[in-house]
């Protein structure tokens, strides 16, 4: 087999390092170039393994720049691309949805022309588009999303992945480009930045903080382990059909309450100093336009292309558990940066009637 040639774009993130791991980790034939504008979510600490490999290539790019982009990557060898680059939040959807339009619509609306250009070049052998089940809105008690599941995105978040999504599936019909898109649901496991839920709740116990669990905490989510979505990724990249689209998601929906009251007995266990971590539960402002539940019914990659996750919840969570506590200093080091100026401003307004 020929040398795969991956660009990663956002590979300095939460799920874009995980896959950089997974790829370099399993296959000494292939060559990573990341790319990453480094955001407050980018960190170079997540790649920093690599740094020296010869296997590896980091280039900080804006994708939003179109000059950028064809600058920088004119003389990059690549086969492949996996499109992770996003703004990925969205509580700062609704405050600031403006950066989320530049990025997730027209990032990669560049990112798909420059695509063209390898295509037209008989270069490109996929182009791997990273979307979310948050494409679909809301799911009430019953049911779950399916490939055909109709879009209808609630957040600015969700609707300009939407965006992102119409724009991918556009570039196969019209220009051949052999385009896959993925629509998982939500990661969780190492490097998950400190503002999103899970995180959030094991380093707020670690450091005696409150614990603020929106509206009731009976809105579900279905939490796929971020090694088992990077390896659907690289399996969809190798044998996905082009111009199709595949849900990746493990069966696995809990609601908000009970993930944060299973974080707490995680760290009763392994932090007894604090216990018990659930007196920190504390019920603030909801989030507006909140989806209620997510789902996602994996049949489709698990029959056409024998996908099967490699890991069970409960010890995926305890090892992203340890992953936090084992390494402090990469999240000392984001708390006590502006990333702390967000958090504060947020648990404020969470906390404002
Ligand atoms: P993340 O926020 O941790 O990482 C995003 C990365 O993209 C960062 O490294 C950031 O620096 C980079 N980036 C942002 N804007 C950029 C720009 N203009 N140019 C270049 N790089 C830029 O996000 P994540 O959680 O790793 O998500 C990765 C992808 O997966 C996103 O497309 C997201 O929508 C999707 N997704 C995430 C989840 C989840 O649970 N985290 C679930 C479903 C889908
Ligand atoms: O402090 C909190 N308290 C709380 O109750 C936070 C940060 C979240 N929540 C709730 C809101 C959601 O119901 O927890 C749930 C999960 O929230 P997030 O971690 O912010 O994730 P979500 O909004 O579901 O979106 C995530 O999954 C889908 C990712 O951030 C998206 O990028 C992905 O597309």
């Amino acid at each position: 087999m020929k040398q795969r040639k991956i660009l990663v774009t956002g590979g300095a993130g939460f799920i874009g390092s995980n896959f950089v791991h997974t790829i370099l980790e399993s296959s000494e034939d292939v060559s990573i170039t990341v790319v990453d504008k480094l955001t407050y979510a980018g960190n170079l600490k997540n790649l920093e393994k690599w740094k020296n490999d010869p296997r590896f290539n980091f280039i900080k790019l804006d994708i939003t720049d179109k000059t950028e982009v064809f600058a920088k990557l004119q003389n990059v060898a690549i086969t492949e691309i996996a499109h992770f680059a996003a703004e990925s939040h969205v509580d700062r959807s609704i405050l600031g949805p403006e950066e989320f339009i530049k990025t997730n619509v027209m990032g990669s609306f560049y990112m798909l022309e420059f695509a063209r250009t390898l295509h037209a070049k008989k270069e490109l052998k996929v182009f791997l588009h990273v979307s979310t089940d948050e494409v679909f809105g809301s799911l009430s008690a019953d049911g779950a999303f399916t490939e055909t599941t109709p879009y209808s995105p609630n957040s600015p978040y969700s609707a300009s992945k939407a965006g992102s999504d119409h724009l991918v599936r556009a570039y196969f019909h019209t220009y051949g480009l052999p385009v896959i898109t993925t629509n998982c649901s939500n990661n969780y496991g190492p490097f998950h930045f400190p503002e999103k839920l899970i995180p959030l709740m094991i380093l707020n116990c670690l450091q005696g903080k409150p614990l603020p669990v929106y509206g009731t905490g009976e809105n579900i989510r279905d939490w796929l382990f971020v090694k088992d979505h990077c390896l659907a990724i690289d399996l969809v990249m190798r044998e996905g059909k082009f111009g199709e689209t595949y849900n990746i998601g493990t069966r696995n929906e809990k609601n908000n309450l009970e993930i944060v009251h299973r974080i707490c007995e995680l760290m009763d266990k392994k932090n007894p100093n604090g216990a018990p971590h659930k007196k920190l539960v504390q019920f603030v402002k909801d989030r507006p336009g909140h989806d209620f539940r997510y789902a996602i019914d994996p049949a489709k990659i698990e029959t056409e292309l024998g996908w099967k996750p490699k890991y069970q919840f409960d010890e995926a969570i305890e090892q992203t558990v340890d992953w936090f506590l084992e390494n402090k200093p990469w999240w000392e080091e984001i708390l006590s940066g502006d990333y702390n100026k967000y958090y504060e401003f947020q648990y404020k307004e969470l906390n404002s009637k």
